[in-house]
């Protein structure tokens, strides 16, 4: 491309070359490469070769990467039969009445979802947990679900990943036949932060389990029933899935001073998700607050409640959570939520293989093959180190979390988000003021997105010096964040026992608040005419037909949709790009395989970086399938 270039420029035709032809005349490097899927993903790795990954905040330039070992599988055998076949030939309810007779405990690994988001920020890549998904439900067909859905996991394929989550589904459904998959959703809230239409979230129950998803754990983010039985009934009716209804369990049964978040109001909470549908209930313990003998009290009482499953779900944050499980499993819990070790302990769940030795020889025992379980932890402890610049920062577990009650997928986000406000060094600052806002607020259940309102008044009041006195006594005065305004509107809809009144004038000023749900006030998304009008808007870039799937991406994260879209545009499908060279680019030399789709490999080599021309533009030279290319980049380091 480049020397058709020269030939075709005028001062070449003419014979009036001279020496510095080349080096004065950029437009010879004006080259149009063919928008092919090789020259796409070229372009995404000169840039980030030049740049960076704009996600990657900080690199070690020393780091030295393992080699993850897929654990050993046979690509030509069947999956052998699981949950997922059981499922299908019991239905909900059935199926649901086997779990609660098994006497064995089972186990939801978490690892492609929690694990991650409460870890690594949401960061891991659909490509690593292909590289291990259908070796895991050969090798480990008994696992009761694994989680690898929901949650942050959608926002942060589009925003961050260049991925769709929707992708990830259908391609980890096709290597995983046999197990449950399990997703989280915030209820009335999607996969989002906020309120949406009722039938935006009933389309995307129906695509979500059309997709792959077979249990839908439902919560919401003050534990309102009201908000939650929607969704509830979506699953029920429009798919052939298991509704599990989480109650979020924050503060502590045990303490005697509990007069809001005890005993009662948990078995009350039960019943109600009981009487509205819930084919199993969750104990969700998201900050990982529930102690070992408050887990014997709550279990027992919820079994003497209710008569479907239970299902706990904890964070280790404080260490303590692997003794929550013991007793929690000798009172009776039906299943526990685990991580395989290279991805478990601190914000994320308990270790999968330790809590399988645990129960070894006890009669609740379930049996796993531990040499094949222990490999899978290997390959995450060794994939893990690939995100390394989203770590958390957490070393060991803390008795902290039970004065602040930081969930423990917000613990990995909050950190960075203070660190880049500057306020890296006051962190311990805004764990105390997280705990003051609690408080202040009238003592919530904080998740998702109920603690990113806890959270961002936080940081707000760290970031401006303001004490909680101050609020009070100036707020009228203050410009509060915009989600903390729309929690205090009612958005987020009612916590349990009202919001604090004079607070509440305080941040709305003149607004009136409401006190039905938020989604009674949206109108409904009309799907054919909106459909109509997203395809025509979006088609020309997308290689295949529009989807009904990508417009519920669009119509729940809109802005960040669009860019993807962009980035589509640009780079087309990054999925395949290993992670190292995703995040870090490639090194001088380095030679990588790519497979862009069955049977179609390119061999991409960097052979060298210019340096900046006159423009800050630099030529990146690679070898790709042998030919040589170059890209020129703006350098905007
Ligand atoms: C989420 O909503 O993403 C959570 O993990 C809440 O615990
Ligand atoms: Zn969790």
């Amino acid at each position: 491309h480049f020397l058709q270039n020269v030939i075709q420029h005028d001062t070449f035709k003419e014979g009036k070359v001279s020496v510095n032809f080349i080096e004065n005349t950029p437009a010879l490097f004006d080259i149009k490469l063919p928008q092919d899927r090789t020259s796409k993903v070229v372009h995404f790795l000169a840039e980030v070769i030049v740049n960076g990954n704009s996600d990657v905040k900080h690199i070690d330039e020393n780091k030295v990467f393992r080699t993850p070992k897929v654990p050993k599988f046979s690509l030509s055998e069947a999956h052998p039969k699981g949950t997922k076949d059981m499922l299908t030939e019991l239905g909900p309810e059935k199926f649901c009445a086997w779990l609660k007779d098994e006497k064995k405990i089972h186990f939801t690994d978490t690892t492609m979802r929690d694990a991650h988001q409460s870890l690594l920020a949401t960061r891991m890549r659909t490509f690593d947990m292909l590289k291990v998904a259908e070796s895991f439900a050969k090798n480990h067909p008994n696992t009761f679900s694994m989680e690898v859905w929901g949650g942050a996991t959608f926002d942060v394929c589009l925003r961050f990943l260049h991925e769709s989550p929707w992708t990830r589904l259908r391609e980890l459904r096709k290597a995983v036949p046999n197990i449950l998959f399990q997703m989280l959703l915030r209820g009335s809230n999607g996969v989002g932060y906020k309120a949406y239409p009722d039938n935006l979230i009933e389309k995307f129950v129906e695509k979500s389990w059309e997709n792959g998803v077979d249990i839908f754990r439902i919560f919401d983010s003050l534990n309102w029933v009201k908000a939650m039985e929607p969704s509830i009934n979506y699953v029920r009716d429009k798919t052939g899935g298991i509704a599990e209804a989480a109650l979020s369990y924050t503060g502590d049964i045990l303490d005697v001073n509990e007069t809001k978040y005890n005993l009662k109001y948990y078995t009350q909470l039960a019943k109600d998700l009981e009487n509205a549908g819930a084919h199993m209930i969750c104990i969700k313990d998201m900050a990982g607050l529930l102690k070992p003998y408050a887990a014997t009290e709550l279990v027992s009482a919820l079994k003497d409640t209710v008569n479907i499953p239970i299902h706990l779900h904890t964070h280790d944050t404080s260490s303590l959570q692997s003794a929550t499980y013991l007793k929690a499993i000798e009172a009776g819990v039906d299943v526990v939520d685990v991580a395989l070790s290279g991805l478990s302990g601190l914000t994320s769940q308990p270790n999968f293989n330790s809590i399988v030795e645990m129960m070894k020889s006890q009669p609740r025992a379930h049996e796993f093959e531990m040499s094949k379980l222990n490999a899978f932890s290997n390959f995450w402890e060794d994939t893990r180190e690939l995100y390394y610049p989203f770590e958390s920062g957490l070393k060991a577990g803390t008795a902290e979390v039970f004065q602040h009650e930081i969930p423990g997928g917000q613990y990995s986000n909050l950190r960075p988000q203070a660190t880049a406000l500057g306020l890296g060094d006051r962190f311990d600052e805004v764990k105390k003021m997280y705990a003051e806002v609690n408080t202040l607020f009238g003592n919530l259940i904080k998740v998702t997105p109920s603690s990113k309102v806890v959270g961002d008044m936080a940081i707000f009041m760290v970031t401006n010096n303001f004490t909680t006195a101050d609020v009070m006594e100036r707020g009228k005065e203050m410009s509060f964040p915009d989600s903390v305004i729309s929690f205090f509107m009612g958005d987020l809809g009612q916590p349990s026992g009202g919001f604090p009144k004079k607070l509440q004038k305080i941040i709305l000023k003149n607004k009136k608040p409401y006190t039905n749900r938020p989604n009674a006030h949206l109108e409904p998304v009309d799907f054919d005419l909106e459909f109509k009008a997203f395809t025509k808007k979006f088609q020309k870039g997308f290689t295949r037909a529009i989807e009904m799937e990508d417009f519920l991406s669009y119509t729940l994260y809109p802005k960040v949709f669009e860019q993807a879209h962009e980035n589509y545009k640009k780079y087309g499908n990054l999925t395949l790009v290993p992670t190292k060279n995703f995040f870090y680019g490639m090194k001088l030399g380095e030679e990588i395989l790519i497979e862009l789709e069955p049977g179609k490999t390119v061999i991409i080599k960097l052979l060298s970086i210019g340096i900046p021309n006159d423009q800050g533009m630099r030529t990146v030279f690679f070898k790709v399938n042998g030919e040589n290319r170059f890209v020129e980049i703006l350098d905007t380091t």
